[in-house]
């Protein structure tokens, strides 16, 4: 049987109550960690039956951040990687690897913020989109390094996680300018560098992150403004490949406007959009920085794939 905790930990991430793709991530890890802690389990198949149920659980939550079957992965292969062990072994096989992601996943983000400072100049106006720790960690190192930058943060509506960005960024000591969505072409002369977030990025290297992204790309391709993307290798989605698309997620309707006050309206709610990989101009890992270009050869080599095999 799923505990309340972990089932609370699944409701939070489908209500968004836990955001964001590193944050989700980290918190599935936990969930199964959670359970290797826990587990009245008498038998290694049966402890590994749960572990399934959990991870089913939590894959169904939100559909889009790729980190979070990523993490779900990592910490469940631990697990069956040590093939014929007893009980007490399998556990702490997840407990240690659900430790190892959530400890790599945070140095990762530190990391990410290191290697993009070092291409953001003194001076310079950096536009971010939505809330993403890799995109605000890049500005805070910036600017704890002592260049004098700016940031504009756009609201992103519907549910304006922005003014969560706005805090953050503020709250560091950062001159932040707050504007709505579509303000971004009106504003994007001003801007030196836009950078982003993902949730998932393909093999072709399009990106998946907050509505609204791709066509603040397309605002800085017209512009000739750089577009970054900042974001864990974890975020590299296996699935693509092979030709699987990205699932975008659409929320309720309720988030955009309360469907009762428009009688016979239909109200769409998408919540990620794909940024084609033509409009970036580099993306910033804790490996280092590639081209979106790279992104097949990255993907390969982190999921040890060839061509032609079954990705598990
Ligand atoms: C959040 C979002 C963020 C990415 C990356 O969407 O699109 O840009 O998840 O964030 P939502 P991070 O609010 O719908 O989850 O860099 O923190 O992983």
């Amino acid at each position: 049987m799923v505990q309340a905790e972990i089932k609370r930990i699944a409701r939070d991430i489908r209500t968004m109550r836990t955001r964001g793709a590193g944050k989700i991530a980290r918190a599935a890890a936990r969930a199964l960690k959670l359970e290797a802690a826990t587990t009245r389990a008498k038998t290694p198949a049966e402890f590994l039956r749960e572990l399934d149920d959990i991870s089913s659980l939590l894959l169904a939550t939100r559909p889009t951040a790729v980190s979070l079957p990523n993490a779900v992965r990592f910490v469940i292969l631990g697990a069956k990687r040590e093939r014929g062990a007893d009980l007490q072994t399998l556990r702490r096989a997840v407990i240690s690897r659900a430790d190892e992601f959530i400890r790599d996943s945070r140095k990762a983000v530190e990391r990410i913020g290191e290697i993009g400072a070092r291409r953001i100049s003194n001076g310079d106006v950096v536009l971010t989109h939505c809330n993403s720790d890799c995109a605000l960690a890049v500005i805070k190192t910036a600017f704890k390094q002592g260049k004098r930058i700016e940031a504009f943060v756009t609201e992103s509506r519907p549910m304006r996680q922005g003014l969560i960005s706005v805090r953050e960024l503020s709250r560091a000591g950062v001159p932040t300018t707050l504007i709505v969505d579509s303000a971004v072409r009106h504003f994007i002369r001003d801007i030196d560098k836009v950078i982003v977030g993902a949730d998932s990025i393909a093999a072709n290297g399009a990106v998946i992150n907050k509505v609204g992204t791709s066509q603040i790309a397309l605002a800085a391709h017209e512009a000739r403004v750089l577009f970054f993307v900042a974001a864990e290798s974890y975020k590299f989605h296996p699935g693509t490949l092979v030709g699987r698309l990205v699932k975008i997620e659409e929320r309720p309707p309720k988030e955009v406007a309360n469907p009762k006050r428009f009688p016979g309206v239909k109200i769409r709610n998408p919540v990620f959009d794909v940024t084609p990989p033509d409009y970036v101009d580099l993306i910033i890992t804790e490996r280092g920085i590639i081209p979106p270009s790279a992104a097949y050869a990255v993907i390969q080599e982190l999921f040890e794939w060839r061509p032609g095999e079954e990705l598990v």
